[in-house]
């Protein structure tokens, strides 16, 4: 299988912890690409019209996209190790999903600056972006250490890349204030070799 990858995308790297995490790697080959609306450079937009990464070519050329289907796809593969039995799957796939917000709203916060000329941003909307994952944020560490603090589940990989994700984009926004449980989750989770592996870069 063909992995369409960038090392500073935080959805790619849930597929590839993933793939650590359960023994899969030789299993895909990392195609590395670059690209975003304004210029698709060479995204692959003849697997994935969105023309969005990750992008998952299986050995009979069909395409699986986007990461939570091919997290669940190659989980599955594996024997089903980081999405657990419901009940407790419908906590772990909301986390994977507020995880995934915090990166929706970071990488929109990226492509304003880095796709606008700089008199042409809006302030108001970086800040409204922001804004999402201040709060979502607050709601990890008041409702979800719990779970965090669980066996490993794809919920607990999708915050640490978030996490991992504002620290290389958004430093200076200082998630960990007032989030201290969450920056000593962060803390353990990110020493784990899968997440060492695959810093963004
Ligand atoms: O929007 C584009 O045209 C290209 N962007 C992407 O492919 C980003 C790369 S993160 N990926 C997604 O937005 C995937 C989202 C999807 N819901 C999923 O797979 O879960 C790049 C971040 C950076 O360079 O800083």
């Amino acid at each position: 299988m063909r992995l369409f990858h960038a090392l500073a995308s935080p959805f790619v790297r849930k597929v590839v912890v993933l793939l650590k995490e359960t023994g899969q790697e030789t299993a895909v080959t990392l195609v590395p690409v670059a690209g975003n609306a304004v210029d698709p450079g060479t995204m692959p937009v003849a697997q994935n019209p969105l023309g969005k990464i990750p992008t998952l070519e299986r050995e009979d050329g069909t395409a699986l996209y986007d990461s939570r289907v091919i997290c669940r796809y190659l989980d599955d593969r594996a024997g089903g190790r980081l999405y657990p039995a419901a009940p407790r799957l419908w906590e772990t796939l909301t986390l994977e999903a507020t995880a995934d917000g915090i990166m929706d709203a970071a990488v929109l916060m990226r492509y304003e600056v880095i796709t606008r000329d700089e008199d042409k941003r809006s302030a108001a909307w970086l800040e409204g972006q922001w804004a999402k994952i201040s709060r979502t944020l607050d709601v990890l560490e008041a409702r979800w250490m719990s779970h965090l603090s669980g066996p490993l589940d794809m919920g607990q990989v999708a915050v640490g890349c978030a996490l991992g994700y504002l620290d290389f984009r958004l430093a200076d926004r200082d998630w960990r204030a007032g989030h201290p449980q969450l920056a000593d989750w962060y803390a353990a989770f990110a020493a784990r070799d899968s997440m060492k592996a695959t810093a963004p870069a």
